[in-house]
């Protein structure tokens, strides 16, 4: 296979760069730009001129603590239809080039130049002096045979940079960065690869495979090993059919409170909905996903035979499934153990189940803090996360650890249960997410009557806790 060109581009300080566009006399200034521009308002920075960067001040920072590290800055209230006009331009300069362009964010594309006549850097040049003399603004360009490498290039020499990252030298270049610098790597996973020694890409290439799948679960342990080799196959994708929606919110601190749990729920319920009428889908899909503060996640899934789009009915599918969610600690452990021994189920017999598994319900048993059981945790999660809608604790898997107990195989597995049914507190929530998906564009959908799936046999209210499971320590 041909080896790809990649380019990815970013606007240099894109908000402020437009307001020091339009208005002169602010060039060469500090200027900040957030919320209504009063800085002693509660709201953050959405960016910083460079010019202000030098006094610490930095995108996401509180206004307030912006004034006070420069109280000669400029502050100006966020225009966002002014910066989406010029994103705009943007785009569809970037399309002359070639029309594979994927947006990322308002001043954010990714370029895939592989099948372009001329080089892919002669190509960034080109970008770089269109952007400056069409629109009056700089750009920085990472260039790379792949989406990961041209986004770190590209941020490597800003403002006004070029950098091109070839796979020959991929492996030195990215060495000596901070894992962070990786996609996905956000500050609970840095702090975790502190804790095992590791601060620079460099340290993570070392690791091997198998550590970090143990440490991180599969899918995301497979991630971080190519990412820290600079491998990434992942397409430049241009506009596409939507296959979902979702909705995210993570909380300012870990909740446990249900409530707070059921709003955040009926407003994504209420968002979905409202998107799916106006793109005209109906969704036969719905996942709920639960990060707790353990950074462990758990999602749920139903798929229906009939596509439903109003925020009542997705509502009450998200409480459904928040109620097959682990939510006390004991259920939690539990459900661990059942999928650990359900993979041994494969090998007939309850033998079976004895070095392995025992092993490592044994190695959770002995110090039975979250952290110790968090890589089997999710690991079994993974393989659950890939056949959504599949009930972890099947009967069969239940019967198979009954059957162990039964016949005294695990005792580990026993003292696991004993010892965890002491710890019933209720997990915290870091993160809660809603998605819909099989979308079936709403004309199309097949209708029975009596109306969408589901509306025929709603459970009564469901608490999202379900009541079966250990009240909260004092
Ligand atoms: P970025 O590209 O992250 O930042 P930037 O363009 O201001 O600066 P640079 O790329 O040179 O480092 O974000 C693009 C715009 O998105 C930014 O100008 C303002 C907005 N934004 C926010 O509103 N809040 C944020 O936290 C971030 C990071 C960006
Ligand atoms: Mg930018
Ligand atoms: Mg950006």
């Amino acid at each position: 296979m041909k080896a790809r060109a990649i380019l990815h581009i970013d606007m240099d300080a894109f908000f402020a760069a437009i307001e020091q566009l339009r208005r002169p006399e602010l060039r060469g200034k500090p200027v900040v730009v957030g919320g209504d521009g009063n800085p002693r308002s509660r709201a953050v920075v959405s960016t910083a001129s460079y010019e202000a960067r030098v006094f610490g001040i930095r995108s996401a920072m509180p206004m307030r603590e912006a004034l006070r590290l420069c109280p000669q800055a400029i502050f100006l209230p966020v225009d966002f239809a002014a910066y989406e006009a010029v994103s705009a331009r943007l785009m569809a300069l970037l399309r002359e080039i070639t029309p594979l362009v994927q947006p990322v964010s308002l001043d954010e594309a990714f370029l895939d130049a592989t099948e372009c006549a001329a080089a892919a850097e002669e190509i960034a040049r080109t970008l770089k002096a269109r952007i400056r003399g069409d629109l009056g603004l700089t750009a920085s360009v990472g260039v790379a045979p792949n989406k990961l490498l041209a986004k770190i290039a590209s941020d490597m020499h800003k403002p006004d940079g070029l950098t091109i990252i070839t796979a020959e030298r991929a492996a030195e270049m990215l060495a000596p960065l901070p894992v962070s610098r990786l996609w996905g790597v956000g500050p609970k996973a840095e702090a975790r690869l502190r804790e095992i020694g590791i601060t620079t890409i460099g340290d993570l290439a070392r690791v091997p495979e198998e550590r970090l799948v143990e440490t991180f679960g599969g899918a995301w342990g497979r991630m971080l090993a190519e990412h820290a080799r600079g491998i990434d196959d992942s397409p430049v994708e241009t506009h596409r059919e939507p296959k979902s929606m979702s909705r995210e919110t993570t909380f300012e601190r870990d909740i446990q409170d249900q409530e707070t749990l059921r709003g955040v729920l009926r407003e994504m319920s209420d968002d979905l909905a409202g998107w799916l009428r106006e793109s005209g889908y109906g969704a036969r899909t719905v996942t709920v996903k639960v990060r707790f503060g353990d950074f462990t996640t758990v999602t749920r899934s139903l798929t229906m035979p009939e596509a439903v789009d109003d925020a009542p009915a997705i509502f009450e599918i998200a409480g459904r499934l928040m109620a097959r969610v682990e939510w006390s600690e004991a259920a939690w452990v539990s459900a661990v153990e059942r999928s650990t021994l359900h993979k041994s189920g494969t090998s007939p017999g309850a033998a079976s189940v004895t070095a392995a598994e025992r092993r490592t319900l044994h190695r959770s048993g002995t110090s039975l803090e979250a952290e110790s059981v968090s890589a089997v945790e999710r690991q079994a999660l993974h393989q659950r996360g890939t056949s959504p809608g599949a009930e972890p604790a099947s009967a069969a898997t239940r019967n198979t650890l009954q059957g162990v107990a039964r016949a005294s195989e695990a005792e580990s597995v026993i003292a696991v249960e004993r010892h965890a049914s002491h710890r019933g507190r209720t997990r915290r929530v870091r993160l809660v997410g809603l998605r819909v998906a099989g979308l079936i564009a709403s004309g199309t959908a097949p209708s029975r009557p009596g109306g969408p799936a589901g509306a025929g046999n709603r459970p009564e209210q469901t608490s999202l806790f379900p009541t079966s499971s250990p009240a909260d320590e004092p």
